[in-house]
């Protein structure tokens, strides 16, 4: 792009969430800060040795590196976000690829019907692959316009907002499509293979 140019404009695409008449999901109330949430520590990573890797049921593997990833075509994703821990965060706008647009990029096998993204430091999140696919999941690479801070995912996280928000995978590194669901990191200690927060999807028992 020369250098003077204007950015080109994102499309913005409204989470159909947001519409709701009540926003707020069953047991959850609103926060106007952001929390931050994982387990670990927060790892550093250098964009330059960054890369995302599409494997499993796809027809050939694909990497990306970040060179490449942040110059695919982004959208703005106006959302609410839920966490488990029953916090709710309104009119949120995530910015980066979506996830649409990303797994254009691969050949994925009718058998795939599943993902299970893959993160710095072996944190991994199962999600149905409809569900990552959906219109309003993303890439982010932005929060309201600013990048993302270490501590909610830099360079790079995923946003499916209508499931809880541990399924939204930060510093994520890999997605791996999948014929089974395989049960993640919070998956495995008793969370929700689905996460559908309108339904109380915390805990598997
Ligand atoms: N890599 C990674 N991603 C993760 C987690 C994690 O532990 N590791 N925790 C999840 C949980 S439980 C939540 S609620 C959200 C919190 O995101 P935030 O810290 O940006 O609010 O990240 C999700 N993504
Ligand atoms: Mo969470």
């Amino acid at each position: 792009m020369p250098e003077n140019s204007i950015p080109p404009t994102r499309p913005t695409i409204v989470s159909p969430d947001t519409h709701r008449v009540r926003r707020i999901p069953p047991g959850q109330s609103e926060t106007r800060k952001w929390p931050v949430l994982h387990y670990g520590s927060v790892p550093h990573v250098d964009t330059s040795a960054w890369t995302l890797r599409m494997f499993g049921l796809v027809k050939q593997e694909k990497q990306f590196t970040f060179q490449q990833f942040s110059a695919l075509p982004s959208v703005n994703v106006q959302c609410d976000i839920h966490c488990v821990t029953r916090w709710s965060r309104l009119n949120n706008t995530f910015s980066g690829p979506s996830t649409r647009t990303v797994a254009a990029r691969v050949d994925i096998l009718p058998a795939a019907k599943f993902v299970l993204l893959h993160c710095e430091q072996g944190f991994t999140t199962n999600l149905p692959l409809d569900a990552f696919l959906s219109e309003d999941a993303l890439f982010a690479l932005y929060h309201d316009n600013a990048p993302l801070t270490p501590e909610h995912g830099y360079p790079v996280r995923l946003v499916v907002p209508r499931l809880y928000f541990w399924k939204s995978a930060k510093w994520v590194r890999g997605v791996e499509f999948l014929a089974e669901d395989i049960p993640g990191f919070w998956e495995q200690n008793g969370y929700h293979m689905h996460g559908d927060p309108w339904d109380e999807e915390r805990f598997s028992f």
